[in-house]
């Protein structure tokens, strides 16, 4: 029958339905906030939301600050210097994360003039604060774990200066990467509001799209399959922030703290800046727009996993 051959290639489609994923729960000291299903907004979530599980292709697209067409978030949930996040990915069917190979990178950025739900991520000023890759044996990824459904946690950086941030956690997915433009990329934005008495800014910072590249040797990379290749993380290197001196890190990250974090902060609508106005509002209407059919959109590209 002729349909059969429609049904097979249906059937053949959900591992590339599957295939693709999102951020969908960041835990802050324990305190956990989910995400929001890319295109699909329901609550308010300090994880910026993106309208498409696939990936972000190519290391040029204005895409690679906060994800597929990010919205910003209405939450800017309280952290501290030295606080532990813990990020939780799943599939675009809320199965687990699908791919195994590739590295995890977590960035942030000091969201400049404004408070980070106004922020525009197109004018975020990076920093690396951690990269995991392989794990000892040299052939398998970090990023396996998150397959199998654990979370990955980051500790954030322990004298950091008090403010509102960007933390942009990234998964690459390089199970395609040993061919140009390959790799899959899935960053992320969590908008949080540190606390404490910390002085440390970084010494220097990056763009994106701008810090990486289509032929760099973490993304571009022929030997991803070779056990025992030695990994080239892109982008900087780790920030002065997590090398560096940290000599002045806060007693206490519960230490007295005007400027910062209220007690319903989940939920709350941060103070105005004590900046000049914002350029522009950002649209939490922008969540709820978008096609929904692009959501599933189909990957020709996602030969394999
Ligand atoms: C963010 O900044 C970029 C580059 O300056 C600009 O093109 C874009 O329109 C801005 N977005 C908003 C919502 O203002
Ligand atoms: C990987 O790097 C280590 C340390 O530099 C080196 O000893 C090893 O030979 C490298 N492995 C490969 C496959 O290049
Ligand atoms: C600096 O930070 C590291 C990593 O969090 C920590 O282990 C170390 O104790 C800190 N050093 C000082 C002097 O505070
Ligand atoms: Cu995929």
């Amino acid at each position: 029958m002729k349909t059969s051959s429609a049904y097979l290639s249906l059937l053949a489609l959900v591992p590339y339905v599957a295939g693709h994923g999102y951020l969908s729960q960041v835990a802050i000291d324990g305190q956990a906030y989910q995400g929001n299903v890319p295109n699909n907004y329901k609550a308010p979530s300090p994880i910026r939301l993106i309208d498409d599980v696939s990936p972000v292709k190519g290391a040029t697209s204005g895409f690679m600050s906060c994800g597929q067409n990010a919205a910003n978030a209405e939450v800017v949930a309280p952290a501290n210097p030295g606080s532990s996040v813990a990020f939780s990915w799943a599939s675009g069917l809320s199965t687990n994360w699908p791919h195994n190979t590739g590295p995890l990178m977590t960035y942030m950025a000091a969201c400049t003039g404004t408070t980070c739900d106004q922020f525009n991520a197109s004018q975020a000023q990076w920093f690396k604060i951690d990269e995991a890759g392989k794990e000892s044996d040299g052939s398998t990824w970090v990023q396996a774990n998150i397959q199998q459904g654990q979370s990955y946690t980051v500790t954030l950086p322990q004298n950091i200066m008090p403010g509102d941030y960007l933390i942009r956690h990234e998964i690459i997915a390089l199970q395609l990467a040993n061919a140009p433009l390959g790799a899959e990329f899935y960053p992320s934005c969590t908008q949080v509001r540190i606390g404490g008495t910390g002085t440390g800014t970084p010494d220097s910072t990056v763009s994106f799209p701008g810090a990486y590249s289509d032929t760099d040797p973490g993304i571009l990379d022929p030997t991803v399959y070779n056990p025992g290749s030695n990994y080239t993380f892109p982008g900087p290197p780790l920030s002065n922030l997590v090398s560096g001196d940290n000599s002045t890190a806060p007693a206490s990250s519960q230490g007295p703290d005007s400027a910062s974090s209220s007690p319903a902060a989940s939920t709350a609508v941060p103070p105005p800046p004590a900046t000049s106005p914002v350029a522009a509002p950002s649209s939490t209407g922008s969540c709820k727009s978008g096609s929904k059919k692009r959501m599933f959109k189909r990957h020709v590209m996602h030969a394999s996993h």
